[in-house]
This record gives structure tokens, C-alpha cells and sequence, in this order.
């Protein structure tokens, strides 16, 4: 992509309202527009990381066996009378009537229509396990939207449902998505900590939160410093396997994490003072078992082994997409703008032209460019006329982890410069060696194709 022909519509000012740095980075770098209160466009590099993340999701969702698919934003209420919901959903939910009088709503998550669906087209047992999601916008009348896309009115969701036969069968699944979610975070850049929370209106006894730490974050967490030296890594896992998910649940969840909704003070206490910690948590992802609380308001039942009808065990899993930009923002930028993660960025690698218009200058971007396309990776050539402290100040903010600067002095020893975002360190090195070293790098992030 040519900066010249792209939309960035990068701001120099410091916008007034936001309040926290993801927020203004996003509204600076070009990534959303407000509309209204809590709600964004998302212009092309906002668009862009939405759906590198909303990829990420989507791979990892096929290799734990979940399938997607799309609900509609706008549902009846009726199915909300059935489930019990409607009324007690209260203000946060966004009523409506269409030309007939009937009353709609913009979903605010999901169950009843994944039950809906579910109880209209599975009869047997032996169609089970069952795991759906979806990707879609949902909507809740927030009553302080704020902090950009963290606390929007309209935000992304991944909503996930899993139909299951027993609880045994239900908590499997619910494991499944823990092990899931970490590996998901992770190829995002981000540490996220299971921590163990309250169900709100969702309903249900079990249920952890994924909390990313940040001083902006909304919730206040208390752990265990241990929980921060887990990584999940590169581990294979079998997600069918019982025991391999409970093993790994266990590794992460076994150790004081909680958010201040479930905090038992005397519990914490039995944590090692020295480990104790109290700090301030982005939720970006949150897992529910809430058993047959669903299938049995609304009859959603199977024909189980002994032929009776059996109300089938669910749990539903949520990622907050759209709250994932702010919170990888807040968890990776510095005082020049944002640096994205490999896994995420909205391009892979920018290239500065220090002078535009030099023949061989030219010359050499547009090599390179076109070596990166060949390997299905995606620059951003920043081909302006501009001054290059001005290029620089653009691809710091907008946070490429990668940057090559070519100019005619390099040029003439055969050289251009390959510099880190996240370090700042530079080296020297031709052209043919800066493309190789940045497709190593990407190798390693599951590039399609590398
Ligand atoms: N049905 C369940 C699981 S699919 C559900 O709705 N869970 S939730 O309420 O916890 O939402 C899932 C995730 O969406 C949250 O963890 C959070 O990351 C994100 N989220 C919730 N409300 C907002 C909001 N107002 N703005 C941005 N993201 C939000």
C-alpha cells in the first residue's frame, strides 16, 4: 500500500476528550471517527487491526472444533419473554418497535438466540457436543461510555455457545475455551489473566474473567505475582482431550486471581505477602457454565441414550474484539505512538522514501515493496512528499513494529536501515537482507503462507 493513496487521516492535535492513551492514539493515528456517544466508524487502519484480530480468533476458535456462524443484530423480544430476560435486562438494553408494532431489540448478547437456533434443528444426543459463535456488533445503552472503543455503546463480540449432553460434557467445553482463549491472547501480544469473577446478568455459578493488567483498567484485580510468570507458549494441545484441558485450567486458574467482585480478603491473606498484588485490569474476554438455566426456560432438549427428552447443559464465552485494540494499545506504546505487536499490525513492515523523487531512491522502495507482496506480507510505503522527520513522526504513531528508511547515501554502500519500533535499534543492511530478516521475524507469527 502508498501512504499517498491510502486514508490516514492522522490528527496533530492531541484530541481533548480522551482521557486515557489508547483513546487518544486511535483518534490521532486515524483508526476511528465518534459518531456519537460510544459509538466509532472505524476508519481503514482501525478496520484493519479489527480484523487481524477478529483472524486471530477465527483460527484459533477452528482448532479447539468451534464453528462460526452470524445472528442477526435486531431480535424480538419474544424470545427475551421466554428466557426471562426482558424485563429485568433493564436500560441497557436498546428497545425499538418496528412498522407492526412489535417489540424489537439490538442484541446485547446472544443466548436465547443460539438456543433458538439450537432447539430448532438438534434433536438427538448424538449431535452433541456443539460449539457455535459468532463475530457481530452488539449494543448496550452503557450509562458512561468511555475510554473509546473500551467502554463503547456499540462494540465487537465474539459470543461463543457451547450445547452439551451432561455438565461433565459442559465443563470440558468450558476448560476448552479457557485453553482457547489463552493461546488467542497471546498471538495477540497480551498477557491475559483468568481471574475468577461474578456472572452478572448472564447467570451461572462458574465463571472467569480475562484481565489484561493496565493502570487504565476498569476493574481492580488481586493476585498472586505468580500468575504472571505463566505463559501458554507454543504448547500442542489436544482440545478433545479431558484431561490436557483440565491440566492446563488447573496450572492457570489454581492460584489466587480475582476481580474485586469475588474477593475474599481472607483468602488472600494465605497468599505469601511478598506475592500479594492489588492493580488495575482491563476485561477483555469472560467465560460462562451457567448448566440448563437457558435450555430449560426456553425447552431446549435432546433426545438423550435413554430416549427421554433432556434440557442439554450450555455455557456461553464472550471476547470483547473491539476492547482489544485499547487494551493492547495500553499494554504497548510509548510517548511516540502506538507499537503494535507482529501479530496484529495493520501492516507488517513500513518503508521511508527519505527522498522522494531520487530515481534509484524510488527505485529501490518500490523493489522492496514488491518483495514483500510477493512473500504475502503487506507494507506501508510511505511514498509523500514530506520531509522525513515528518515519516518518521507518522510511522512511530501509527506504531509498525518494523521500519526500512532508504535514502541515497545508504543507497550508494548498497545499504538501507531496518530499525525496531520497540527498541529503536537500527542495522545496516541491503535490501535483499532487510526483507529476509523481516519475513523471519513473521514466520513466527503464523503469517499465512511464510
Ligand atoms: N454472552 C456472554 C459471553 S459470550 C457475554 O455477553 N459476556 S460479557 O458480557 O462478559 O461480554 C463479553 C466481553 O465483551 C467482555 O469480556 C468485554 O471484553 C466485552 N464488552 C462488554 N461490554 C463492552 C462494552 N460496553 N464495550 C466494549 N466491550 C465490551
Amino acid at each position: 500500500m502508498r501512504l499517498s493513496r491510502y486514508f490516514l487521516p492522522v490528527l496533530k492535535e492531541t484530541p481533548s476528550e480522551a482521557q486515557i492513551v489508547s483513546h487518544r492514539y486511535m483518534l490521532r493515528a486515524g483508526m476511528i471517527k465518534q459518531q456519537s456517544a460510544g459509538i466509532y466508524s472505524w476508519l481503514p487502519m482501525g478496520f484493519k487491526v479489527l480484523r487481524k484480530i477478529e483472524n486471530i480468533i477465527h483460527e484459533e476458535q477452528a482448532k479447539a472444533g468451534h464453528i462460526p456462524m452470524q445472528m442477526p443484530t435486531l431480535q424480538t423480544a419474544d424470545l427475551w419473554r421466554e428466557s426471562g430476560r426482558y424485563d429485568g435486562y433493564g436500560e441497557e438494553m436498546l428497545r425499538m418497535k418496528d412498522r407492526h408494532d412489535r417489540d424489537m431489540l439490538f442484541s446485547p448478547t446472544a443466548e436465547e438466540l443460539f438456543t433458538d437456533v439450537f432447539r430448532a434443528h438438534v434433536a438427538s444426543y448424538k449431535d452433541l457436543p456443539l460449539t457455535l459463535y459468532q463475530i457481530q456488533w452488539k449494543f448496550r445503552d452503557e450509562i458512561r461510555p468511555r475510554f473509546g472503543v473500551m467502554r463503547g455503546r456499540e462494540f465487537y463480540m465474539k459470543d461463543g455457545y457451547n450445547f452439551d449432553l451432561t455438565k461433565e460434557d459442559a465443563l470440558h467445553a468450558y476448560n476448552r475455551h479457557l485453553v482457547s482463549y489463552l493461546r488467542t491472547y497471546e498471538r495477540m501480544g497480551l498477557q491475559a489473566i483468568p481471574m475468577r469473577a461474578d456472572s452478572g446478568p448472564i447467570g451461572g455459578d462458574d465463571t472467569h474473567e480475562f484481565l489484561v493488567l493496565a493502570d487504565t483498567g476498569e476493574s481492580e484485580v488481586f493476585y498472586d505475582s505468580e500468575v504472571t510468570d505463566l505463559t501458554f507458549g507454543d504448547r500442542e494441545i489436544d482440545f478433545d482431550s479431558v484431561e490436557q484441558c483440565q491440566a492446563v485450567l488447573e496450572e492457570f486458574t489454581s492460584r489466587y486471581a480475582r476481580t474485586d467482585e469475588t474477593h475474599d480478603e481472607a483468602l488472600f491473606d494465605q497468599v505469601p505477602e511478598e506475592r500479594r498484588r492489588v492493580a488495575r485490569g482491563i476485561e477483555v474476554g469472560q467465560i460462562f457454565y451457567f448448566g440448563t438455566k437457558y435450555s430449560e426456560a426456553m425447552n431446549a432438549t435432546v433426545q438423550g441414550p435413554d430416549g427421554k427428552p433432556t434440557p442439554v447443559h450450555m455455557g456461553s464465552h464472550g471476547i470483547g474484539v473491539s476492547r482489544l485494540l485499547g487494551a493492547i494499545i495500553e499494554a504497548s506504546h510509548d510517548d511516540k505512538g502506538i507499537i503494535w505487536p507482529e501479530g496484529v499490525t495493520p501492516f507488517h513492515v513500513g518503508i521511508v522514501n527519505l527522498k522522494q523523487g531520487d530515481e534509484e531512491a524510488d527505485a529501490a522502495c518500490e523493489a522492496l515493496e514488491k518483495s514483500f507482496e510477493a512473500l504475502g506480507l503487506e507494507p506501508l510505503y510511505d511514498d509523500r512528499k514530506e520531509r522525513a522527520g515528518g515519516k518518521f513522526a507518522t510511522m512511530d504513531l501509527i506504531g509498525l513494529p518494523w521500519r526500512i528508511t532508504v535514502g541515497p547515501r545508504g543507497l550508494k554502500n548498497g545499504v538501507v536501515e531496518l530499525t525496531s519500533r520497540r527498541t529503536g535499534e537500527s542495522e545496516e543492511l541491503t535490501p535483499e537482507q532487510a526483507v529476509a530478516k523481516v519475513v523471519e521475524i513473521y514466520a513466527k507469527h503464523h503469517v499465512r503462507g511464510l
